[in-house]
């Protein structure tokens, strides 16, 4: 099948799992399009059915907010016609999915099947913003087919947006990497005195509560000798800086901001720490446990689907420190439980959020589109 993928290039997990899902669709014999501004950072142009077709926004001076889903639209109808797709798979309704409905409105009679999946804040924070709520209903309605990343996400869709045609459940995959020897380096470099090793890895954006981690760390330490790697970079990083001099914790975190080995990073530490305010899946807290890293995390949206509470993990409730901090401290003191915990999170990561799973639903759903009359 020929597919043409559409995501942000950036940082979040929704453009992570959009690059891995074009990469898989590659090795099993498609024919893969990214449409977008840029490169998505872990973008490999490795294979001769990969392919990255960049949007361009010209500047003019009569237009002060140039309009990137204009220009997205008329990209995506260019590259169905010269391609031939069969398939555009947006990932992140806005303004993907609006975009891709006008793409069909410019195209033809051959038009692509349009597959939307929604990923988090495009429905639970700028979704609802007055200003786009209308056009992300509209655009969702218009959707051959809509996927949501966990059930917690298709329940708000349906409730927020009135949302009455079927919307898929297809949880996000993860393919852990042969990491071990970087990870032992890293954890030699990090903790040169045996101490336990918390991460947390995010956008540093509000709804993440990175305070809440450095608080956390700052309970931990009253009874164990800890330290915290944080990794990435957004608009909370002054205030997490600021939360850690206020707490005087300067000599046991480290920050390594954007990095690319983020794996090795995740199976270097002991426990991973997501106390985010909303999550409608938390991919990172799904790499942690494929590399056997038990995860602490809040019980907000999507999480418990990932986390099992008690198996692969502990669940407190949003700005629960204590709580949060009191089963980080048993993680890092039970040394059985830990493993036992390791080992479960490895398993149900393979189990439920294995590739060839999680890839076979897309491909049969690209196999359903393609057959509905465009
Ligand atoms: O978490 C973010 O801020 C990034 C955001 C995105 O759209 O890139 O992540 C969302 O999609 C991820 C992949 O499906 C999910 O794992 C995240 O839980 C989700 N974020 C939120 O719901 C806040």
């Amino acid at each position: 099948m020929k597919i043409g993928i559409v995501c942000y290039p950036t940082l979040g997990g929704s453009g992570i799992l959009a690059t891995e899902l074009g990469h898989q669709l590659a090795l099993r014999g498609h024919q893969v399009h990214f449409i977008t501004y840029e490169p998505p950072f872990r973008l490999k142009l490795d294979a001769d059915n990969l392919f990255f077709h960049p949007v361009e926004l010209a500047q003019y001076d009569l237009i002060r907010y140039p309009d990137y889903a204009l220009a997205l639209a008329v990209k995506m109808a260019e590259v169905s016609e010269q391609e031939d797709l069969d398939v555009l798979h947006v990932h992140y309704a806005i303004p993907h999915a609006t975009s891709a409905f006008l793409a069909k409105q410019l195209l033809g009679t051959k038009r692509p099947a349009v597959v939307t999946t929604l990923h988090g804040t495009d429905i639970t924070l700028v979704g609802r913003d007055p200003a786009y709520k209308k056009v992300v209903k509209f655009s969702i309605e218009h959707s051959d087919r809509v996927t949501a990343v966990s059930e917690d996400l298709r329940r708000q869709t349906e409730q927020d947006f009135g949302i009455k045609s079927a919307i898929d459940v297809v949880y996000n995959f993860f393919i852990p990497k042969k990491v071990d020897y970087e990870a032992r380096e890293m954890r030699e470099q990090l903790t040169p005195n045996g101490e336990k090793l918390l991460i947390h890895a995010s956008n540093f954006r509000p709804v993440k509560r990175v305070s809440d981690v450095i608080k956390v760390l700052g309970s931990v330490r009253q009874n164990v000798d800890a330290r915290l790697l944080l990794l990435g970079s957004g608009i909370d990083i002054d205030a997490a800086r600021n939360t850690i001099h206020r707490l005087g914790l300067q000599d046991y975190v480290t920050f390594w901001g954007a990095r690319s080995n983020v794996d090795a990073c995740i199976a270097a530490a002991d426990v991973l720490l997501l106390p985010s305010l909303q999550e409608s899946f938390g991919l990172v807290a799904l790499e942690a446990m494929a590399y056997g890293v038990p995860v602490v995390a809040t019980n907000a949206g999507g999480i418990p689907e990932v986390v099992t509470e008690g198996v692969t993990g502990y669940l407190a409730d949003v700005g629960d420190i204590e709580t949060m901090a009191r089963r980080v401290r048993t993680l890092l003191t039970d040394d059985d439980l830990h493993s036992e915990m390791a080992i479960a999170g490895r398993k149900r990561a393979e189990q439920y959020f294995g590739v060839d799973a999680i890839l076979s639903q897309y491909e049969s759903i690209y196999a359903d589109v393609v057959k509905q009359p465009q």
